[in-house]
């Protein structure tokens, strides 16, 4: 064994966040978008020229520095006061080179901004944290999901503050502003593959044991099987902005792209608990609401529908559908004790249909029995009906 070998795991990719984590020394993640090979070669351009400046530089500045120098108390001297050709070597020569990165820069920013004709639209929404893709037909889901070799345009808008989104695999990066519309494209070069069903129905069965949360960094692949690359918000935009990342998945074929968008459109057979639950983890909901008790940005589910809700303005409330429905629509009306108004409104992102929907998974995860009448000494109850459980 050598002893690089028994150096703990830990290696340079470890050290860059954006690398690409299956390759030991990479950089840069995967190239995978048309502007990956202009946008990496500039980089690498603006770097080399950087370090052919810096080292000599550097260099002669230590070197004159030793030669020069005097005892203290020493009298200054120079023997040249100036040189114009010197002068005029050092300011002109650099000059092409800042000129020829303002050009190549110029024209990449150009590329970027240019929509080709006939580019698929999405519509991108941000807010406070998590980002939503409307794909038509009543599609609404945080991963982003493409065609390979089709040029692709978001149109981006924030409900909140200003967010950004990055996509690094494909170089690409924009601003989400409040107010109006962003836009940024890309044509994807690389699709992701599939994972095997037996990995898949593993991870799945792993997931469901361990609370249900999918762990993307973990897996490396979406609940739906799919290989990714990495999303992510890059403006700091508050709490849980870290936590603001999402994935891209490229398809192969458009059967399989229009397969995955169908299988997550608008409720068919679904029953609207299973629906609602589609719609907690699709619409952000689960960013801040958890369903196991423990405390988020808003407060879990487990204890919401059904039970005394203690309001910020000293009264309490009931939860029930009423409630929950202008929780939604109207969450500064009534302010959840102890928590900040931190709920973004969802009027007019979600239909009637939506609404009872989630109203019916609410019912379905919180501890509360239908016929029980709730009480003023609600903590009892509460007590009472988990004992029994
Ligand atoms: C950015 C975080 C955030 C998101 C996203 C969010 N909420 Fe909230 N929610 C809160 C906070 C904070 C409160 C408590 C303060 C208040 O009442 O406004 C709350 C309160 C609620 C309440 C009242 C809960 C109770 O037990 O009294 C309901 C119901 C609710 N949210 C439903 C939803 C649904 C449904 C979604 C998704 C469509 C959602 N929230 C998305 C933060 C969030
Ligand atoms: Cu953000």
């Amino acid at each position: 064994m050598t002893f690089f070998n028994t150096v703990p795991a830990f290696s340079l990719a470890d050290l860059l966040v954006l690398g690409d984590q299956t390759e030991k020394f990479a950089w840069f993640p995967k190239a995978a978008s048309t502007f990956a090979a202009d946008s990496d070669w500039l980089y690498f351009f603006i770097s080399y020229v950087c370090l052919a400046f810096f080292v000599p530089i550097a260099i002669g500045m230590f070197y004159f520095a030793y030669r020069y120098h005097k005892p203290n108390g020493g009298k200054a001297e120079s023997k040249v006061a100036h040189n114009t050709p010197l002068e005029l070597a050092w300011s002109i020569g650099p000059s092409f080179f800042l000129v020829g990165m303002f050009m190549l820069g110029a024209k990449s920013y150009l590329d970027h901004r240019t929509v080709p004709d006939g580019a698929n639209e999405l519509e991108v929404t941000s807010q406070k944290w998590f980002w939503s893709v409307h794909y038509g037909r009543g599609t609404f889901h945080p991963e982003l999901h493409i065609l390979v070799d089709e040029p692709t345009k978001l149109s981006m808008r924030s409900t909140d503050v200003l967010h950004s989104l990055f996509i690094p695999a494909f170089r690409v990066k924009k601003d989400v502003v409040p107010g109006r519309y962003n836009y940024m494209w890309f044509k994807p070069t690389v699709f992701n593959e599939k994972v095997s069903d037996e990995e898949l129905a593993q991870a799945l069965k792993e997931t469901k044991e361990n609370g249900g949360e999918w762990d993307y960094d973990a897996r490396q692949f979406t609940p739906d099987g799919y290989r990714f690359f990495d999303l992510y918000c890059t403006e700091y935009c508050g709490t849980d902005h870290s936590k603001m990342q999402s994935v891209v998945v490229v398809h192969e074929t458009l059967e399989d792209l229009n397969a995955w968008i169908d299988q997550y459109s608008k409720r068919t057979t679904q029953t609207p608990v299973q629906y609602g639950e589609s719609l907690y983890n699709n619409r952000g909901c689960k960013g801040c609401h958890s369903i196991d008790g423990s405390r988020r940005t808003g407060p879990s589910f487990k204890e919401s529908f059904g039970n005394q809700r203690p309001l910020a303005s000293g009264k309490s409330v009931t939860a029930d559908a009423n409630y929950i429905r202008e929780s939604i629509l109207n969450p500064k009306a009534k302010v959840v004790q102890s928590y900040a108004p931190a709920m973004p409104s969802f009027k007019g992102q979600l239909t009637e249909d939506d609404l009872f929907c989630l109203t019916e998974f609410l019912k379905s995860v919180s501890d509360y029995t239908p016929d029980e009448t709730v009480s003023e000494s609600n903590s009892e109850a509460a007590n009472k009906q988990e004992n029994e459980q």
